[in-house]
């Protein structure tokens, strides 16, 4: 593809070039890379002594040569003002990826500003308000002191709950400690709004109270534990496509036996063999592909249940192994509470099992072997259970979940070697918040904005028009109240600040609602906002996270945010200090007060003020010992340092010969306009935090609950009851009888999310101009339709289009369509149905499927052939 990005030759990094630290902003598994940059009029030479690598680049390198680089890994930035060249490359010495990249992480390069090569120019570099039809670029100033001064007189009108967030609560790019910890500030601190949802759920919750409320964290064990698991058990997650170096680095390699040595060294005595996987989907995934090639069809169980029905195959499983014995006596007995009320209330037979979720009964039963069945010799089988969105967007997550866990606890697995029940995650974590201030259920925040409540909307770093469910509704809703607003702010002239403001209330008591977006770049739901504000991302700001082993790592900022562009935590401390003035203007100083305390100057004092003084081991974590600590970082919770000396001037992190990482590019976000001070003695952070520095390394925790105790009052985890009640979201059966197609909708490897970054450039629009809708051939031939295709999806909650790829391992009537796609949004179709505590089930959703048009231009060329992973 490198002629699509015009680049025919790369420039070689000199020898002095610049090294920095940088996790992928991707996805939960948060691969190490560099940044290696340089100015942009040097280059170095291929003799060893002349580029960075310290390699004879003369020479054609191997295969797994460290000293390469691909043209989407490289871009030309600025750093501190001046154009450099960037490159973003796998670290070979990161214990996650082995140096590893995949089709979205070694882009990061590519998908950086840049105004010399033109990539992502799209980015929003002002802030900008409504005015003269159109958003408009203003300062500031402008811009927030419009929102503080809307959202006040809001919540004079309407109290708090008159205030209606949408705010990520993850890692990664759009995330990270810095930020949720501003947010939740702002939000929980200063103010107590329990009206919020989370980005990709419609209410403020967990997505798994299941395991939470037994006692057992999401996240509880090592990646390492894949490695060294007798058997994998998987409920509906694709892990190639979605949490791909993982996969590969870490259950591929148990596969193909070529851990058996890890093994032997850990277990010592007990038989050890290659690994066995259990994949419990309805469709045949391409990692289903995947293992049957490395582990051979004879060690992979694919259990092609039907939609929805897990929660039974997972008590069938209890059932049966607690019947048979193959349970891990010793560790029910120290450790957990409630196992024979749990066995008894969740009794179900094999052949009940078999009826409801479709499966052959001798599956359930080699299923529950391959769990649980001793080894010879008596030794306890180690199995891995892990799951993501296909369990907890699916039928009925609570009960579903802790069914799950269920079986995890029966057999030992959580705590010990080569097991773990665990999220495989989606983004990477890094959550700190003060406490949630509303109650369980959380209100159901889309129905509040559908129903005309509350009067102004804060959106961080979510596009709902792409992703929330009912989204049919929510547009039409939305767009309607939001048209009242900028209706109003038509009617007054731009500069007449007061006026401005009085008609907006006036809106917003005829039911309008006021919005204001963050964003990186222009969104679907930002076409509705009044204000937009613009956000620095990931290496655009210094950041952490945590992946889905709890590894905490430093990504450094390497370039410079596009124009005056922010990191979210410090456009949250200028809104709070905006609030506060607009509260002091108003005549309330006891309520100016409480959004005292953002006198923050960089995205570091966020970090001390949240992470440091209220998570876990949170005292011993600095930024300058993560930096120190490289891309491997630690697994969180910190539980002390060790060893000590003075500070050195830079850090190998393994692997690549000759790289020497550096501290930062630039040391600080954006000296040049700081925050205003909010007033005497409000300053949370430098002054009150543990000295940083030294080389000491922050000791961390390999796996939770290694020690037999858990997340509960006693300490010992609790067994749940947890009953089959049929499709259980309101209207799903009826969904479900009434319409021929499941759609079910999900990843694809190519596609990162709701395709934000990639939304005009040629690499994944070319190839997927349209969401893809996977048919079995036999159902596109019965509608007459070909591939390329355009056909429309549609039921009763609304309508969607996409393009037919026929699909020979998909079965009758049952589709798979990408999900979030900007043009086709899968979401539009799914019905608003939820559990108990609002949890969306965007996987149950049923539809028609009618055709639209024949291929057009843009789909005819394309290919669609099968993407199973091809056995050599
Ligand atoms: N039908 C269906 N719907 C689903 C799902 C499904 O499986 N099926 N899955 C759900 C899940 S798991 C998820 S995670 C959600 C995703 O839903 P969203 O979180 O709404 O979608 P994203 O594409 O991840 O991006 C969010 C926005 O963050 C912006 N952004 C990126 N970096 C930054 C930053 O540094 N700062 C700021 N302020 N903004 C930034 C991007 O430009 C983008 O507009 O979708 C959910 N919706
Ligand atoms: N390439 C790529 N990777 C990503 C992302 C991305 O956008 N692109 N997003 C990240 C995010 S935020 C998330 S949350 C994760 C999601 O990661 P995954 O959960 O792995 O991805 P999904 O494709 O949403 O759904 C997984 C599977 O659930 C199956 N499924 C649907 N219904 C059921 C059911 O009733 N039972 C069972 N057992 N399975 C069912 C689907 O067939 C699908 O194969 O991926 C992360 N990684
Ligand atoms: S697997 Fe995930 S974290 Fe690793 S490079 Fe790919 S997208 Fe990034
Ligand atoms: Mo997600």
């Amino acid at each position: 593809m490198a002629y699509k990005r015009n680049v025919d030759r790369l420039p070689i990094p000199p020898r002095d070039a610049k090294v920095q630290n940088v996790v992928c902003h991707f996805c939960i598994v948060g691969c190490g890379y560099h940044a290696v940059s340089w100015p942009v009029d040097r280059q170095g030479g291929p003799q060893p002594d002349r580029n960075l690598f310290g390699e004879d680049l003369t020479q054609q390198q191997g295969a797994e040569s460290a000293a390469w680089f691909s043209p989407s890994m490289y871009n030309v930035v600025k750093q501190d003002g001046r154009d450099v060249h960037l490159v973003v490359m796998p670290d070979k010495g990161c214990v996650v990826n082995s140096g590893l990249g995949s089709i979205r992480g070694a882009r990061i390069g590519e998908l950086s500003y840049s105004t010399v090569t033109g990539t992502l120019r799209d980015r929003l570099t002002e802030p900008m308000v409504w005015r003269y039809g159109t958003l408009s670029p203003t300062s500031w100033d402008d811009a927030v002191s419009l929102v503080a001064e809307v959202t006040r007189r809001v919540v004079e009108a309407q109290g708090e709950d008159g205030l209606i967030v949408s705010a990520y609560d993850h890692g990664g790019a759009g995330g990270g400690y810095e930020n949720t910890w501003a947010t939740g500030k702002l939000y929980f601190g200063s103010m107590k709004v329990r009206n919020i949802r989370i980005h990709n759920r419609p209410a403020y919750n967990s997505e798994v109270h299941g395991t939470r409320d037994m006692g057992v964290g999401e996240l509880n064990n090592c990646y390492e534990d894949a490695e060294l698991a007798d058997t994998i058990f998987v409920v509906g997650a694709n892990p190639l496509e979605t949490q791909t170096n993982y996969f590969l680095n870490h259950w591929v390699p148990n596969l193909r036996g070529t851990s058996l040595d890890k093994k032997k060294a850990e277990f010592g005595g007990e038989p050890v063999d290659r690994g066995r996987i259990v994949i419990v989907d309805l469709r045949r995934t391409p990692t289903t592909a995947a293992c049957e090639v490395e582990a051979g069809k004879d060690n992979v169980l694919h259990l092609a249940i039907n939609s929805g029905t897990d929660l039974a195959l997972f008590n069938a499983l209890l059932t049966e192994i607690a019947a048979r014995g193959w349970v891990d006596r010793g560790f029910i007995e120290a450790s957990t509470s409630g196992f024979q009320e749990a066995v008894r209330a969740n009794q179900t037979g094999i052949d009940e099992a078999a009826r409801i979720t479709g499966l052959a009964p001798e599956d359930i039963r080699k299923a529950a072997a391959w769990i649980a069945e001793p080894k010879q010799g008596g030794a306890r089988r180690r199995t891995m259970f892990a799951y993501e969105k296909g369990l907890i967007w699916g039928n009925d997550n609570y009960r579903t979940n802790q069914a799950l866990v269920n079986v995890a606890l029966a057999t030992g697995n959580v705590g010990r070697p080569g097991g773990g029940c665990v999220r495989l995650g989606g983004h990477q974590e890094g959550y700190s918040r003060p406490d949630y201030p509303g109650g369980r259920p959380a209100p159901y925040v889309d129905q509040l904005l559908i129903g005309g409540q509350g009067g102004v909307h804060h959106v961080w770093g979510c596009d709902h028009f792409k992703t929330t469910l009912n989204a049919s509704e929510f547009k039409r809703a939305y767009k309607r109240r939001t048209d009242l607003v900028k209706a109003a702010m038509d009617s007054v002239p731009a500069g007449d600040r007061e006026g401005q403001v009085r008609a907006v209330m006036d809106a917003i008591r005829q039911g309008g609602l006021f919005v204001v977006d963050v964003d990186i770049v222009p969104t679907q739901i930002g076409s509705c906002a009044h204000v937009m504000l613009p956000a620095a991302t990931s290496g655009e700001m210094n950041l952490t996270s945590m992946n889905g082993e709890r590894r905490m790592r430093l990504t450094d900022r390497y370039m410079d945010p596009p124009g005056s562009a922010l990191p979210d935590c410090l456009i949250v401390a200028r809104l709070a200090q905006a609030l506060e003035r607009s509260w002091r203007a108003a005549g309330k100083p006891d309520v100016a007060d409480r959004f005292k305390g953002y006198d923050w100057r960089t995205e570091e004092d966020s970090f001390n003020d949240g992470y440091r003084q209220h998570e876990k081991g949170g005292e011993f974590v600095t930024y300058a010992r993560l930096r120190a600590m490289g891309t491997n970082g630690f697994q969180e919770p910190a539980t002390g340092l060790e060893g000590s000396g003075p500070a050195a001037a830079g850090t190998t992190t393994g692997g690549t010969p000759g790289m020497v990482v550096q501290g930062p590019a630039v040391e600080s976000t954006r000296g040049k306009e700081p925050v205003q001070q909010a007033g005497p003695g409000t300053g949370p952070s430098a002054a009150a935090a543990p000295p940083t520095g030294g080389t000491e390394r922050i000791v961390g925790t390999k796996r939770l609950y290694a020690d037999g105790r858990f997340n509960t009052p006693d300490g010992r985890a609790r067994f749940a009851a947890a009953q089959w009640r049929g499709l259980q979201a309101e209207g799903k059966q009826a969904e479900k009888d009434k319409f021929r197609f499941l759609v079910n909708n999900g990843r694809a490897n190519h596609v990162w999310q709701s395709v934000y970054l990639d939304q005009h450039n040629e690499f994944v629009r070319d190839r997927f101009p349209f969401p893809y809708i996977q048919m079995h051939p036999a159902d596109v031939a019965e509608l007459g339709l070909r591939e390329g295709d355009l056909v429309e999806v549609y039921n009763d909650n609304g309508s969607t289009q996409a393009m037919v790829w026929p699909t020979p391992s998909a079965r009758r009537n049952e589709t798979f369509m990408l999900f979030a796609y900007p043009t086709g949004v899968q979401g539009n179709v799914v019905s608003k149905g939820v559990n108990e505590f609002v949890i969306p089930n965007y996987k149950q959703t049923w539809g028609s499927i009618r055709k639209i048009a024949d291929a057009p231009e843009a789909t005819r060329k394309l290919s669609f052939k099968s993407q199973e992973y091809p056995a050599s």
